[in-house]
């Protein structure tokens, strides 16, 4: 990390009023939590881009469910790392603050970020394909694909697939602040899916300072005022530590 620019983005945010974060999945690898597109997230030889579909579990429900309970069952035993506090202190420090996150692994909020929208859903919860009932339900289902209570038509992970819209209120609430915030920090995501893809080009465009964090370049890197190579937990640690 060059040491003159990353004071430079540090100055950036000690100065700055409206923060926001997009987090991706990298944001998450350091507790344990496989990645979409790193070999490690590959479950039975299965490209998880081809399981996260509505026609996949249409075609297949069962073996949707199986990648599901499969990672349920990793997240189940992962930790929030230094990355996720590093961002609820962010959020304890900046009275306009939001977190948006793409991860559905509820990590943020175990590490006590409360301003955060999860534009992707949430693993923990479950949704009626018929009736549209949703709850929370942290357990294994011993039978797959489970069934709804109440009119016994399947139930689905209450995550947002390929070809789904982002639930209205939470693209609404990211818009809002990406427009209004003097500063972007992305961490952690390839930038290849819209439309949090295009976050960093929005806040941007509204004259706020964007700042990324990844192991690998991405497509945004070029773009973006500040771009650290380099673990999210160490380079986000380093940002809200010491004046
Ligand atoms: C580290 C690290 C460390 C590792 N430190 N970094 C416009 C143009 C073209 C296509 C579209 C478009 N608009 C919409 C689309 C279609 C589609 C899309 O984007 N397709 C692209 C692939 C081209 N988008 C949608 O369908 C979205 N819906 C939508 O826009 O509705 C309106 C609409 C629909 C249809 C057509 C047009 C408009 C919905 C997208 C939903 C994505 N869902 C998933 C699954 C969620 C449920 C689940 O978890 O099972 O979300 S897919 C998957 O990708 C998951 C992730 O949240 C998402 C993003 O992945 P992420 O977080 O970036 O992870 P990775 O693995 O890709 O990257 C990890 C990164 O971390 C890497 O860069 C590493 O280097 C890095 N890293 N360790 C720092 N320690
Ligand atoms: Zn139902």
């Amino acid at each position: 990390m060059d040491p003159l620019e990353f004071s430079r983005a540090k100055k950036a945010y000690n100065q700055s009023q409206k923060v926001c974060v997009l987090t991706g999945a990298g944001v998450s690898a350091e507790s344990g939590v496989p990645t979409f597109r790193g070999t490690d997230g590959l479950w039975k030889n299965y490209n998880p881009m081809e399981l996260a579909t509505l026609e996949a579990f249409r075609r297949d429900p069962v073996l949707v469910w199986e990648w599901y309970q499969w990672r349920r069952q990793l997240i189940r035993k992962c930790a929030p790392n230094p990355s996720h506090f590093a961002i609820s202190q962010m959020e304890k420090e900046k009275e306009h603050f939001l977190l948006i996150t793409q991860n559905v692994d509820g990590l943020h909020k175990k590490a006590g970020s409360s301003k955060v929208v999860e534009i992707h859903g949430n693993i923990w919860e479950v949704k009626c394909m018929s009736c549209g009932a949703n709850f929370m339900e942290e357990g294994d289902f011993e039978k797959l694909p489970p069934e709804c209570g109440k009119c016994s038509s399947f139930l689905r992970p209450n995550v947002v697939w390929f070809g789904e819209s982002i639930p209205r209120e939470a693209l609404e609430t990211s818009i809002e602040a990406l427009s209004s915030c003097d500063l972007l920090i992305v961490a952690g995501t390839s930038g290849y899916v819209q439309p949090a893809a295009s976050f960093a080009q929005m806040a941007a465009k509204n004259k706020a300072v964007v700042m990324e964090v990844n192991i690998e370049k991405t497509p945004n890197a070029e773009l973006v005022d500040h771009f650290f190579l380099g673990k999210s937990g160490e380079i986000l640690s380093a940002l809200v530590s010491e004046k």
